[in-house]
């Protein structure tokens, strides 16, 4: 097929354009979003990262008529049941709440996973999905400034620092959303 030279990103979160659109710029794939087309937000209504994520694309691709793609993604805490995985965004108190429900609770029990689902619509507007996860475990206290949301709690095996105090690059090593991506890339690179 055609090569694709931009994308719109169903999304009102900046945090996931910059990082995703730091991604695609080795492919010169350059990302359009809200802040281009205006896009209604949608009613997250799904019980699982892949519902959501086709919600947002179908909204998106209606808006856009582009070839389109939402992110759908969250953290799931093992020993809180996989809590808040889609709510996180929603999640009363974000990671605090997290620290307050694992409270001191050994390194051993605070395993968790950062989830993505990439959905893109094809110019035909049918779905696709990719997943990536990012497993690691929840810190004591939140560290660094970087990144957003659940970053300064979380910190990917093998490394010892949380995503927030890692560049935007750094993060992408492990990421839930390079991983991802990189999926979506093969895909769209093989279609
Ligand atoms: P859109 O629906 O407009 O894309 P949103 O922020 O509401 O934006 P989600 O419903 O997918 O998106 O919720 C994702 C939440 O999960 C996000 O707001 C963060 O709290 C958390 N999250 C996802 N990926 C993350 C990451 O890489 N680092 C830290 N937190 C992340």
């Amino acid at each position: 097929m055609a090569k694709i030279t931009e994308l719109f990103m169903a999304t009102h979160n900046q945090s996931k354009i910059a990082e995703i659109a730091e991604m695609l710029k080795p492919y010169a794939i350059a990302i359009k979003s809200s802040n281009d087309i205006p896009y209604p937000e949608t009613d997250e209504t799904g019980t699982t990262f892949e519902e959501n994520a086709s919600l947002k694309v179908i909204d998106g691709f209606k808006a856009s008529n582009m070839p389109t793609i939402a992110d759908d993604s969250g953290i799931c805490v093992k020993t809180l049941n996989d809590e808040p995985g889609v709510y996180s965004a929603r999640y009363k108190g974000g990671y605090n709440t997290v620290l307050n429900k694992l409270g001191n609770i050994a390194n051993a029990n605070r395993d968790a996973y950062f989830v993505c689902v990439i959905a893109y619509t094809d110019k035909n507007g049918k779905i696709h999905l990719f997943r990536g996860e990012s497993h690691g475990k929840i810190a004591k206290t939140p560290q660094g400034e970087g990144g957003f949301g659940y970053d300064p709690v979380f910190i990917p095996n093998g490394e010892t620092k949380t995503y927030a105090n890692m560049t935007k690059a750094e993060k992408s090593q492990t990421s839930h959303r390079k991983k991802a991506l990189a999926k979506f890339m093969d895909f769209i690179t093989s279609e």
